[in-house]
């Protein structure tokens, strides 16, 4: 048994170095490609004027193997289209210089970046413009054209995009133009980063029932030239998304764009997921989301019937199905713009469960946040479990409208004013408003950086006075001198606020030399110290929760 288990290994070594001999050789043959001798992968050329360098992206494509690098100089590159079905990398000189240009052609496969590999894609550093496509799809030019369209039918596999420009149609009327499409079904997790996409159609990103993770970020993005969602995600037909979906770091304008059907078909969402998609088409269906985390964006001009971020389930019948669990809404800044009616900064409906939505900020917008009911057929199903704490809700003219039947946790929430949020349990808060069961108390008092000094004041001895302890009672004199006096053992009193945090700790000083810290009111310290009738310097510092400090301090001419 040992020898042939031996000879056969010997026959694969073998096998092994003749293929690979072949393999370099054919690339020696053609003078395309330098192998690097530690990996046996090689680098091809596409442009530039080296000698053999590829003329097409495409054909370099076609010649390379899984774990080759395709160094692409900067140039414009006409292709129909290029397909992408090894696992390599593909890097041009820079968006800037190195533009791939689709010439509108007709297609017969979605995408003219068409990644399609079972193994890791990198693509970066383009241009990629005026991608064509199949037929029969919307009107504008009737074709559905993608930029960069990716679909893996293995799991496991990383397709990476990054620093890459797409440019749509640049055509108002072209409903059916996605600058980057992740093509329904695809098992590949995505990373799609530092690009700017714009001009766009229809969508800036779709991501259609992906069961891979994906991860968005740090991309600039906009609501393209008709006016619709910049990144929308959805699924349907049963199939439950349970890995993590992050969409994070993006700066998306969602207020460019006029729809020809009339502003009030401009409703766009900055960043939407949609559950159950089908619902909306009339059609009982389901399909979840488990781990949708949305952190860090900034997303700007909501103007009017613009939004910001939107979990939704579409589920049909009683609205039960394809629920939208653990999502997290953290640190994003939706800003608005005046006179914005219909706009909002955050919504959820339908069943979305456990949500925690921290630390964003929505301003200028007419609701800043938004729970109700789902859309379409009888849903009877609302958010549940939502918890929205230490945000910052200013300037929202509706404010935050709840329409659920339970008691919604906004607790610890800047609402715009120390005096909190308006609403009928608290009608004198100047704050912006909340309407529904909402519990929004304690609110925070204060938001942003806290650099407001603590207000201080030494309140006794009294300046300019004469102060007199005789037998233990103290008797201010109203005499008034130039300066102030005591005479034997006083109180010293502090007066000490502060509108933000709050106070810390009172300090008392005698000539710099620190003889009492207080902590909790009153703020006060008997000097017993004998004075000699010179002129002491009395001084108190008082610090806030946030570190900032202010003194007050007098001359004291002190006696016994
Ligand atoms: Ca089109
Ligand atoms: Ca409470
Ligand atoms: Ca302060």
């Amino acid at each position: 048994m040992r020898s042939n288990i031996r000879r056969e290994g010997i026959i694969f070594v073998i096998m092994f170095c003749v293929i690979g001999a072949s393999v370099a050789s054919a690339y020696n043959h053609e003078s395309l490609s330098q192998t690097n001798p530690l990996t046996m992968r090689s680098i091809l050329y596409v442009g530039g004027d080296g000698p053999g360098n590829y003329t097409t992206i495409q054909d370099a494509v076609d010649d390379a193997i899984d774990g080759d690098t395709i160094i692409v100089y900067s140039g414009i590159y006409y292709e129909d289209q290029v397909i992408v079905d090894k696992a390599i990398l593909i890097q041009g000189a820079g968006w800037e210089t190195t533009i791939i240009d689709g010439g509108d052609a007709l297609l017969t496969e979605t995408g003219l970046l068409r990644i399609i590999a079972d193994g890791d894609v990198l693509l970066q550093g383009f241009t990629i413009r005026n991608a064509g496509g199949p037929s029969g799809y919307g009107s504008g030019d009737n074709k559905l054209n993608i930029g960069v369209a990716v679909f893996s039918s293995a799991p496991d596999v990383t397709y990476t995009i990054t620093s890459n420009r797409i440019i749509g149609t640049q055509n108002p009327n072209d409903d059916y133009d996605w600058g980057f499409y992740a093509i329904s079904g695809g098992q590949e997790n995505i990373i799609f980063s530092y690009n700017i996409v714009t001009e766009t159609g229809c969508n800036n990103i779709v991501v259609e029932k992906t069961t891979g993770s994906t991860d968005l970020c740090f991309n600039v993005l906009d609501a393209g030239c008709w006016g619709i969602d910049p990144v929308y995600y959805m699924t349907y037909g049963g199939t439950d998304i349970i890995t993590t979906q992050m969409v994070r770091n993006n700066t998306i304008d969602v207020g460019t764009g006029i729809n020809p059907g009339g502003a009030t078909n401009n409703k766009v969402t900055g960043i939407g997921f949609s559950s159950a998609y089908l619902g909306c088409t009339g059609t009982l269906d389901s399909g979840k989301y488990t781990d949708i985390i949305i952190t860090g964006n900034s997303i700007m001009n909501v103007k009017e019937w613009r939004r910001g971020i939107a979990l939704d389930n579409f589920a049909w019948d009683d609205g039960s199905a394809g629920e939208i669990l653990n999502a997290h809404i953290l640190n994003n800044v939706i800003s608005g713009v005046s006179d914005n009616p219909t706009s909002f900064g955050i919504r959820l409906s339908g069943l979305v469960s456990n949500t925690n939505i921290q630390g964003n900020e929505v301003t200028g917008c007419d609701m800043s946040f938004w729970g109700r009911t789902g859309y379409y057929g009888g849903s009877t199903a609302y958010p549940g479990a939502t918890n929205v704490h230490f945000n910052c809700f200013l300037g929202n003219s509706e404010g935050f409208v709840w329409e659920g039947p339970t008691i919604l946790n906004a607790e610890n929430n800047w609402w715009g004013d120390p005096s909190g949020p308006h609403h009928p349990d608290n009608p004198d808060g100047l704050g912006d408003n909340v309407s529904g069961s909402v519990d929004f108390s304690p609110w925070l008092y204060y938001y942003g950086p806290e650099t407001s000094l603590p207000e201080v004041s030494i309140t006794s001895p009294t300046k300019g006075y004469v102060t007199i302890n005789i037998f233990g009672g103290l008797f201010t004199c109203k005499f008034k001198f130039f300066s102030t006096f005591a005479i034997g053992k006083i109180k010293v009193s502090v007066n000490a606020s502060d509108p933000q945090s709050g106070i810390d700790r009172v300090e008392f000083y005698i000539d710099d030399v620190l003889k009492a810290t207080v902590t909790t009111p009153p703020y006060e310290w008997i000097w017993a110290e004998r004075g000699f009738f010179f002129p002491y310097t009395l001084k108190v510092i008082a610090y806030d929760l946030a570190g900032n400090s202010n003194a007050d301090s007098m001359k004291v001419w002190k006696i016994w």
